[in-house]
């Protein structure tokens, strides 16, 4: 399978990022060792990986420590809940959540955790993602998860929002959020209809 290796500057102890693509149910498919990471970025499935990998690119872009993993509410629930009890003790200040079709994974990690949970709807084969978003999104009251659009867009909307949170306590970061929105706005403004 293919490996990506990139360095780059990050918020967290170290400025490495190694990611890989060969995911399993008990190792990451892109990790940013040695830094501490800050968001976790957790997919049901494989198969999530190509919307994923937005979420995963927008946190490089921002230079944010993290790490992206599958990991199954249904197929490995006890991995599930390990990791996100876990999540807090090991630094991690935001978990993304993505799944499709029954879509319980980012409730689930949100039962298991206070910390921060955005949920990312994956388009499904079967409902083209309209089942992934209501699982997600209707949560009842008591267990919030924070819910993004379905498929790319919510992958890095969810990595910009996990920027933001983290933005709270980083100016460095909020100045990135500025030029990020800066940058946006020039080429809407800079934009000719011919
Ligand atoms: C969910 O089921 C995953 O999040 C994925 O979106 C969907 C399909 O999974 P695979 O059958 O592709 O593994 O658990």
């Amino acid at each position: 399978m293919a490996k990506k290796t990139t360095k780059k500057k990050q918020t967290g102890k170290a400025n490495q990022k190694t990611a890989s693509i060969t995911p399993s149910p008990s190792h990451p498919v892109s990790q940013s060792p040695p830094s501490l990471p800050l968001v976790a970025v957790i997919m049901g499935s494989q198969s999530d990986w190509d919307t994923m990998r937005h979420a995963d690119e927008t946190l490089t872009q921002f230079g944010v420590a993290h790490e992206c993993k599958v990991i199954s509410a249904h197929r490995s629930p006890s991995l599930a809940s390990e990791f996100a009890s876990n999540a807090e003790r090991r630094g991690f200040e935001v978990i993304i959540g993505a799944a499709g079709g029954a879509a319980h994974l980012a409730g689930v990690l949100a039962a298991h955790t206070t910390l921060p949970v955005l949920g990312v709807p994956m388009r499904s084969e079967a409902l083209n993602g309209l089942d992934s978003l209501l699982a997600t999104v209707q949560m009842p009251g008591g267990i919030p998860v924070a819910t993004l659009a379905i498929g790319k867009p919510g992958a890095v909307n969810a990595a910009l929002f996990a920027v933001s949170i983290l933005a709270n306590s980083r100016p460095e970061l909020r100045e990135k959020l500025h030029r990020f929105r800066e940058v946006q706005e020039a080429k809407i403004r800079a934009t000719v209809l011919n």
